[in-house]
């Protein structure tokens, strides 16, 4: 079910400000995208066959911005690339597992993300993430 970690998201307070250890190590930050309805600024760094998603508050009372508040900047979540992940809901929610979200929502670049309960998963938020 679970095919890769497609991406570690990563909270931060500027991404312009995070960019520069990651440019200093020669990676490359591209792909800046906000995302409206969820409150965050993305940019991604491609490592390998897996990314970083580093996440920038876009108002006061984004997740993001709440986050950083309670645990300061730092990993935030863990996303497996699924094949589909209404299918991967459904598996987890008939094992028990507590969800945040029952449907998929939009996530970044063209995908479909959902987001499982930390309860579940050893206090990780943990995204299944579907691309294309
Ligand atoms: N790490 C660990 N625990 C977390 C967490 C995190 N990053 N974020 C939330 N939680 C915990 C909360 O403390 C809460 O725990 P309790 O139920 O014990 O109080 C629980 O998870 C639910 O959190 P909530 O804020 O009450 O629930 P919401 O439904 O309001 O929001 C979530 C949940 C995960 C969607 C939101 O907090 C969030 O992070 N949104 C931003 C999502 C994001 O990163 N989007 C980026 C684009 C997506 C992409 O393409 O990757």
């Amino acid at each position: 079910m679970l095919k890769k970690v497609n991406h570690i998201g990563i909270a931060v307070k500027s991404i312009e400000e995070a960019k520069r250890f990651y440019e200093a190590i020669g990676l490359v930050v591209e792909g800046e995208e906000v995302v409206e309805e969820q409150k965050v600024r993305v940019a991604f760094i491609q490592v390998g066959e897996t990314r970083i998603e580093l996440l920038e508050a876009t108002s006061e009372d984004s997740p993001v911005a709440k986050f950083i508040g309670k645990r300061g900047e730092g990993i935030h979540h863990i996303a497996f690339q699924v094949d589909d992940v209404e299918k991967a809901l459904e598996v987890l929610k008939n094992k028990g597992v507590r969800l945040i979200d029952e449907k998929p929502r939009r996530g970044a670049h063209n995908t479909r993300i959902a987001f499982i309960h930390p309860k579940s998963t050893n206090g990780v938020l943990v995204e299944l993430c579907q691309e294309g």
